[in-house]
């Protein structure tokens, strides 16, 4: 099974790489300025998929050079139905050769091909509900008296920059292109290093579409790309998703320039299971929950909270529902959990579950890496289920961001609400029962940005996407999006 397996991502690799592992500057694929490339490493089978071109503070500052001639020259004269015909023509390229982008995130992140079909899907309909509104900004007229006519203009920034994780590579690149050129903005884009590849098929697919210099991708490391971007002076807006630390830091760097910011940063998401629960939807939402995209989900359903009178049973089910999973092939319409995105990845799951074991905590399943032989040369880990661990654990409080799910009972539903909420995070949650208005009630209680209730990982386009306290600011994947990506001009007219 091991080489049927390397054969069959050597063949998709051949069929579906992009020509170009190059940054994409002024509409030209370029050479980093240092000469240096990088590896990108096929987790399912350890090989190396690509060699991409290493960027660095030269070559940012080559992009947003582009970026300005861009706007200047072409972009800022763009009618709004410009925009819009641009960006359907992106979402049309990606719908065309919808399966080859679907193969590719799964070979470069690991993710099961059904998922990384989800993920596709999302990127057309977030660009195409982007080249949508971009008819529908509007400005405000404001009411003081007759002696003046006050009205609001919303201006793009010129100029912003984007950096971007590896969990979700080409729809993260879609949830910020999508609202900035939606605005009017250019773009400077630098996707994650683990992960660049999808986004380099989108501009070889749709580069035509899109005037030179109007979106650029410099491929690179955090350090060497990421800050110089983050700390450039001509960049007006940033745009982060990635871990809370490095976030805390570029938006220092922001800080400096006074440059507007949001950030998309980590979770420690509750899901809370009333007894009233049907039990057989119960069991799949929290599966969906915390294994879909094997775990790597910045909103994973990540601690399950479950009323004491359904606990023994669900669980029962659960661990039952867990342990049918098949940890496989991420390229196989079978397989529900593929690698996670590196050895290191694996390494930071695994040190997380050592931890939980000494501490004395109970698995219900998993807890290890899969025993099959098949799979040695991947960055697998079983999906697990922790029991009897203290909420203030390391393992509880922070992000695992892996197949790894800590559970709780409750009884007492004040109680329930003050641990749920006693985590530095709230970017998301879940709420499972059939009693409208318990649903409300914590759906009301929970300090988080996204609440799903009998439903988790639902992201349809139009829908607010951010955190509250340390999970980011601003919201994504929604109108309010290009309020971020806008600022308001005030012109006040005296009638006098
Ligand atoms: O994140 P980083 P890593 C969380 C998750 C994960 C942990 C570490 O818990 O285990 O973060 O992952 C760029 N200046 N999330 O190390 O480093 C980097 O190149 C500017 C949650 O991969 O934050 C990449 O493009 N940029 C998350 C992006 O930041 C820098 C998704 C994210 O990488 C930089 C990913 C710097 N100094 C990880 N250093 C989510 N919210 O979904 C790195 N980068």
């Amino acid at each position: 099974r091991k080489s049927t397996i390397k054969q069959r991502h050597e063949q998709a690799a051949n069929e579906v790489l992009p020509d170009h592992r190059s940054l994409y500057i002024g509409g030209n694929w370029a050479e980093s300025a240092s000469g240096e490339t990088f590896e990108t490493v096929d987790p399912t089978t350890g090989e190396t998929l690509a060699s991409v071109e290493a960027g660095n503070a030269e070559d940012i500052d080559r992009a947003v050079d582009a970026a300005w001639t861009a706007y200047e020259e072409t972009y800022s004269d763009f009618s709004t139905a410009d925009i819009q015909a641009m960006l359907e023509s992106m979402a049309d390229a990606v719908e065309d050769k919808k399966e080859e982008f679907a193969r590719l995130e799964s070979l470069d992140n690991g993710k099961p091909i059904t998922e990384a079909r989800i993920d596709i899907g999302l990127v057309v309909d977030h660009l195409r509900y982007f080249a949508g509104i971009a008819r529908a900004h509007e400005g405000q007229t404001i009411n003081t008296d007759d002696s003046r006519h006050v009205q609001t203009i919303q201006e793009p920034y010129g100029v912003v920059g984007q950096i971007i994780p590896w969990n979700f590579p080409l729809l993260m690149s879609a949830w910020k292109l999508g609202p900035a050129l939606s605005a009017g903005n250019c773009v400077v884009l630098k996707p994650a290093e683990e992960t660049p590849l999808s986004i380099l098929k989108l501009l070889e697919e749709a580069g035509d579409a899109i005037p030179d210099g109007v979106v650029n991708v410099v491929t690179g490391f955090g350090p060497d790309a990421g800050e110089p971007l983050s700390n450039h002076s001509d960049i007006r807006k940033l745009a982060f998703t990635g871990s809370t630390e490095v976030g805390s830091e570029v938006m220092k760097s922001a800080a400096d320039s006074i440059t507007d910011i949001t950030l998309e940063l980590g979770g420690k998401s509750p899901l809370v299971v009333f007894p009233d629960a049907d039990m057989e939807q119960a069991v799949q939402t929290t599966i969906t929950a915390i294994f879909f995209n094997t775990g790597e989900c910045c909103c994973a359903g990540s601690r399950l909270f479950v009323h004491e009178d359904i606990k023994e049973e669900f669980l029962d089910e659960l661990a039952a529902a867990a342990d049918d999973l098949t940890v496989d092939d991420p390229l196989l319409d079978s397989t529900d959990l593929g690698p996670k995105v590196t050895a290191e990845q694996v390494e930071r799951t695994m040190s997380y579950i050592e931890e939980a074991e000494s501490e004395g905590a109970a698995f219900v399943t998993g807890g290890s890496q899969p025993d099959d032989e098949a799979l040695s040369d991947g960055c697998f880990v079983a999906p697990t289920l922790i029991d009897d661990i203290d909420h203030d654990s390391k393992a509880v409080q922070e992000e695992i961001f892996g197949p790894v799910q800590e559970v709780f009972e409750w009884s007492d539903y004040d109680e329930m609400i003050e641990l749920a909420n006693d985590v530095d995070y709230g970017l998301a949650a879940g709420v499972i029962t059939e009693d409208l208005t318990a649903a409300h009630q914590c759906a009301k209680d929970i300090e988080a940005g996204n609440i799903w209730v009998n439903t988790y990982n639902d992201f349809p386009a139009g829908q607010p996407f951010g955190g509250y306290k340390q999970s980011g600011i601003g919201r994504e994947t929604a109108q309010e999006a290009i309020d971020h990506y806008t600022q308001t001009k005030t012109v006040n007219i005296s009638l006098d």
